[in-house]
């Protein structure tokens, strides 16, 4: 027959499950907002810029991340302000916020075939 008592183990167990699982939950959510909103990504794989042109009203912060083996640069050709990431790893990631609007494509400094724009617009 199925006991319906007050189990104090399988409470504190429950209880244990809850506790632990919160944190990680939190840490995800925290992570998790950013990217997804306000900060477009550009990812860089198989020496290519993905998108390779995006358009962002004016304050946003682009993150640059890099997903090939070769670490690649993501550096302005035209456009003020200037950026220039230097190398960025393979997994490492650059920021950059762009505060005026303008047109700014850029490309990578070892592979000057790797091209991208940016095109900020006034918001
Ligand atoms: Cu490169």
């Amino acid at each position: 027959m199925l006991s319906t008592r007050f189990n104090p183990r399988l409470f504190i167990r429950g209880l244990a499950v809850v506790l632990l699982a919160l944190p990680l939950l939190l840490i995800g959510t925290t992570f998790a907002r950013p990217a997804a909103a306000e900060e477009p990504v550009v990812l860089i794989q198989e020496y290519a810029f993905s998108p390779a042109a995006i358009t962002v009203p004016v304050g946003t912060t682009i993150t640059w991340t890099n997903a090939d083996v070769a670490p690649h640069t993501a550096t302005n050709i035209e456009g003020i302000p200037i950026f220039d990431s230097e190398l960025i790893v393979t997994d490492g990631a650059y920021r950059f916020t762009f505060t005026a609007p303008g047109t700014y494509p850029y490309f990578c400094n070892y592979h000057a075939f790797m091209r991208g724009v940016v095109i900020v617009t006034e918001g």
